[in-house]
Parts: structure tokens; sequence; C-alpha cells
């Protein structure tokens, strides 16, 4: 039976990408203009649950205040109607000529200051939409010439900014978070905070670092190689995973920003496992909204664009099932316990043992059997296999 998504799977979208008229770097838009309020009734009717945005995306930038303020009156409006909610918010701080140096990190100090205003003025939109998450995606912090850009002064200003802003929003008493969204590159050829370890030790350093996340998208991590579930997971341990942005990718190439697991769908199945059962040894889950960041193909018209928007939800619902399914499979269970996964739990030393001790027990080193360790099998590959055949939804040999 075909999944049905509804409020409780809490599916969101960025309007910006239902939105997307399909501009690209080689051609023009195929599709018309989408305004926010028939977004936030068709959003409504496959089953989603909120809908984000960037300033520009509901506001365009050139409005009158009476026509920002008429736009807003009738987006709420189509939220009270439709009981959508604004789970997060964030800035366009990429699209403007001006910011094509960047925006908190731009050399020139004018712009820097301009951006801080935009945002400022967007969490004040954000506050009274009730969006908890703020995004920051410094999709033009960065450069193309090594030699133009000063890192270490421009992580000086980044840090200057978000603290600016974490200062107001705790001042204005916003209940927000703030979320920090790595890419490797593109727009800019190296972008500052490439990935979830540089922006997790970037937060480290903030001065109101409690209150900053990460809001890690599954292709930006893919187009450096890196495996996407590893570093939810590490964001999870660091409980600094406070949104996410869910879409497809294949491999290192430029951001395809494809349909949630168009791509490595068996890591959209581990990143799903993870998300909704924690890790297989335990742990938490991710209880925020599942965001879809993703391009409907240029090639469809509108009916297209919702049809992809279901096909991310639907998509993730059967990951989700087949996720319950595996880790409820007795086989499954009991070959993760063959192979130590829930074991790695236990601390390596025994409660209270000191290093001394640990030195003075010959079973771990002078006697230890080393060749029965290098010789023996883990069973990986038997849990693979059941993944595979949960993935597919084949059934596995009648085997115990
Ligand atoms: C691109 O991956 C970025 C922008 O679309 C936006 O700022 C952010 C929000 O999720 N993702
Ligand atoms: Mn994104
Ligand atoms: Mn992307």
């Amino acid at each position: 039976m075909r999944p049905v998504p509804t409020r409780e799977d809490k599916f969101s979208f960025g309007l910006w990408t239902v939105g997307w008229q399909a501009r690209d770097l080689f051609g023009e838009a195929t599709r018309p203009v989408l305004a926010g309020v028939e977004a936030v009734h068709k959003l409504a009717e496959l089953g989603a649950y909120g809908i984000t945005f960037h300033d520009d995306d509901l506001v365009p930038p050139d409005s009158t205040a009476t026509q920002r303020d008429t736009i807003i009156k009738e987006f709420k409006a189509a939220l009270a109607e439709t009981g959508l909610v604004v789970p997060m918010m964030t800035t366009n701080l990429f699209g403007d000529p001006v910011f094509k140096d960047g925006g908190f990190t731009s050399n020139d100090r004018g712009v820097r200051r301009y951006a801080l205003r935009k945002v400022m003025r967007n969490m004040d939109l954000a506050a009274e939409l009730g969006a908890e998450i703020y995004v920051f995606w410094g999709g033009r912090e960065g450069s193309e010439v090594d030699f133009a850009k000063d890192v270490r002064a421009a992580l000086d200003r980044y840090r200057e900014g978000i603290d600016l802003l974490a200062q107001y929003s705790i001042d204005k008493g916003y209940n927000m978070r703030f979320a920090i969204e790595p890419k490797p590159n593109e727009p800019r050829g190296d972008i500052l905070l490439p990935s979830i370890g540089h922006a997790l030790a970037f937060i480290s350093q903030l001065e109101h670092h409690e209150m900053v996340g990460i809001n890690p998208e599954v292709g930006h991590e893919q187009m450096a190689s890196l495996n996407y579930t590893h570093g939810i997971a590490q964001a999870l341990w660091q409980e600094k995973l406070f949104h996410i942005d869910l879409n497809g990718q294949k491999g290192p190439r430029y951001d395809q920003d494809l349909v949630f697991g168009y791509g490595d769908l068996l890591q959209a199945f581990s990143t799903v496992d993870l998300l909704e059962n924690g890790a297989p040894g335990g742990g938490p889950t991710y209880d925020g909204d599942r965001h879809f960041d993703y391009k409907p193909l240029r090639t469809e018209d509108m009916a297209g664009v919702w049809e992809s928007a279901l096909a991310n939800m639907e998509l993730y619902i059967t990951l989700r099932e087949r996720s319950n399914e595996f880790r409820a499979d007795p086989r499954v269970q009991e070959a993760l316990e063959e192979a130590g996964v829930a074991a790695l739990n236990e601390p390596t030393l025994n409660a209270g043992e000191s290093y001394e001790q640990l030195i003075a027990d010959p079973s771990t080193f002078e006697s230890y059997d080393i060749d029965a360790a290098r010789t023996r099998g883990y069973g990986f590959a038997r849990i693979q296999r059941y993944a595979i055949e949960h993935l597919l939804g084949v059934n596995g040999p009648k085997e115990a």
C-alpha cells in the first residue's frame, strides 16, 4: 500500500524548493513563480507539516513596506487556514550581488553590517511566525583566491556576527536556536565551514555556543565524499543536530539537491534508521521536522513538482517502515549481537580501573591472544545482507 504522509510525520519543505523556477547556470526558468500562499495550501494537501523559507523567498527584496505587510498577512492567513507551521527560517545572504564576497565575512565592512541588519529583520519575522530554528547557510562565505581571504579574520567576523545575533535573540526573548549549515563549495570555489566537523569546531568557539547547532544537508557531506550518517551520528552525540536538510546526491559532483534517497539509497536507509531508531546499540533519535531541501527536476512542470514533493515523503516513510522491520527481525538482532554492535557501548576499562591496573594485567598485552583477534570474523557481511533484504523488501532464505 502506497505510504500516505500525514502531519504526524513532521515533513517540511523549503518554499525555495517547490518554488524553484529551475533557472540554472546554463538556462532560463522553466516554471512560473509559486506564491507562498499557494505553496502552503498545496503542501498541506499533500500531507506536509511545515514550510520554511528565506526572507527573499516570501517577500521579493524590492517590495515596499505595504507590499511586505500584505504578503505576510496573506501568508499567515494561509498557515492558519491549513494548520501548516514554520519550524525554521533563514536569510538569503547569497543571491543579491552585494553578497558576492559573502555576508558576515565579506572583505567589505559595509556589506557585513548590512548582512547583520538583513538577518535581524528576518529573525523578527521568524519569531512572529513561531520558527524555533534559524539556519545560517554561508553559501557565499568563502573564496576562490586563497591569498584574498584571511580565513583567521573571516572566522573572527563569522563568530562576531553569530555572537551578536545570538545576543539579539536572547535580549528579544526569542525562543530560537541557531543551526549552521555546512557545504564544501558552490557557489564559492571554497566555502568556509565546509563540513559537519568544521561547523562543530567553529560552534565550540562561540560565546553562546549552547544555542548553536547544525543543519547538515545530505548532499553537502556527500559532495565531499563524507558519510552523512556518520556525520549526523556525531552531531547527535554532541547534542547539536538542531535541524536537518534531506535530499539526494550522486557522490562528489555539483550540488544536485535530488529527491531524498535518489542518490545513495543505502546510506539514506542508514540515515533514516539512525534518525528514527537511534544508533544500533541505543542512543538518541532526532525529534525535529524532517525537512527536505531539494530541487524538482528542471524538466518538470508544476504537476511534476508536486510529484517530486510526494516522492520525498513517500520514500522517507518507506525507509522508516523498512528500518522498523529490520530492527525487529530476530535474525538481525542475533547478527548485531554476534558482531558486538551493542557491546561497543561497554567501557574499555573496568569500573574504576586505572591505567596502572591496565598495565598490570598481562591478558591485555603480554599474554594477549593476538592471533585469535587477527583471524576472527566480525559478521558484518550478514548484517549488510539483511539490511539489503529489508531495504528492497525481499524475503531472505528461510534460514535460522
Ligand atoms: C542550501 O542548501 C541552503 C539554502 O537553501 C538555505 O539557506 C538552507 C536552508 O536549509 N539550505
Ligand atoms: Mn540546505
Ligand atoms: Mn544543496
